[in-house]
């Protein structure tokens, strides 16, 4: 099984020039196929994360590469409540795009932190939503890309 790894990495080297970074499941730029062991290393990596209170306080959750068309229908980890109009601060990837919207379907004031960065790992902290034009408890709606160069 290690064998076949270190051929697909070897093969994967130099292929691409940014891979996109499938939500969190991606701890290292180099595609490979997953084995044992590897799920557990992957689900740690975590590239964007929004909080409910401003430094990063209350509760926190990470949210994966994707569009989300209205947060409303997403929940709090462990919770029932809906995550729309609550973000205060958060944690984003350099190697990340974020959109945040004030409203749903990407709609009215909106945020934007471009991709800066093409290894994963260095994280740019917004401690205060308040201070940039979506605002505080504002966020509906949202657009996350992530990749890293390889
Ligand atoms: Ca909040």
């Amino acid at each position: 099984m290690s064998k076949v790894i270190r051929t697909a990495a070897v093969l994967g080297m130099g292929a691409a020039l940014a891979l996109p970074l499938a939500g969190t499941a991606q701890a290292a730029p180099v595609a490979r196929p997953a084995a044992t062991g590897e799920a557990k290393v992957q689900a740690k990596a975590c590239y964007v994360s929004f909080y409910d209170k401003k430094n990063f306080g209350g509760r926190g959750v990470c949210m994966p590469v994707g569009d989300y068309i209205n947060l409303r229908h997403y929940k709090w980890p462990g919770t029932n409540i809906p995550m729309d109009n609550k973000y205060s601060s958060a944690k984003i990837d350099k190697v990340c795009k974020v959109q945040l919207f004030r409203d749903f379907k990407y709609k009215g004031k909106s945020s934007t932190w471009k991709r800066i960065g093409g290894v994963p790992g260095n994280l740019r902290k917004v401690p205060d939503l308040s201070k940039v034009k979506v605002g505080d408890n504002k966020v509906t709606s949202m657009k996350i890309f992530c990749a890293a160069d390889v």
